[in-house]
């Protein structure tokens, strides 16, 4: 654990659809966790099919990659101490119905087809991730309240 573990987080077509965009944002800026890079992204099925490469496959498989090819997703790079892990709890659970009120799920979806937003399940997802969607790398720079949080 580091306070310069890197998490990947995006914000689905559903939830950039519904403008909840700033919301996920506000919510990571105010946990503390700096934002090292970020865009809006159409994806194409192929980039998809590698980001979600580990679940060829599956069933929902094809239904998955249509539903995030179907609109821009932003892709952002948040970093602090025990990102991943931080990351995934405040999306909450996959499937929405069973994620607790105070997640952005929990909050915002219902449904697991439309669950509005994606983390990094490890740390070297993390880094695969992060290395597809910012093959350009990303931003070094210092946040003058770093010293406040850590
Ligand atoms: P994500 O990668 O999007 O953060 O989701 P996750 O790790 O929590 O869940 P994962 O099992 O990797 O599934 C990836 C995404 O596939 C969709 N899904 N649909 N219809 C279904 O049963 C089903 N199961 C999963 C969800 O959009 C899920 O986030």
């Amino acid at each position: 654990m580091s306070i310069k573990e890197q998490t990947y987080i995006m914000v689905k077509p559903d939830g950039v659809q519904r403008g909840l965009v700033g919301e996920i944002i506000a919510r990571f800026e105010k946990r503390g966790f700096k934002l090292v890079a970020m865009k809006l992204v159409h994806a194409t099925p192929e980039h998809l099919e590698k980001h979600y490469a580990d679940l060829k496959g599956k069933p929902f498989f094809p239904g998955l990659i249509k539903y995030m090819a179907s609109g821009p997703v932003v892709g952002m790079v948040w970093e602090g101490l025990d990102a991943v892990k931080t990351g995934r709890a405040m999306l909450g659970a996959t499937n929405p119905l069973a994620s607790s009120p105070g997640t952005i799920r929990g909050d915002y979806a219902l449904a697991v087809g439309r669950n509005i937003c994606h983390g990094s399940d490890a740390v070297e997802s993390a880094k695969k991730e992060i290395a597809l969607w910012f093959p350009e790398g990303i931003i070094q720079y210092t946040n003058t309240n770093e010293g406040w949080i850590f």
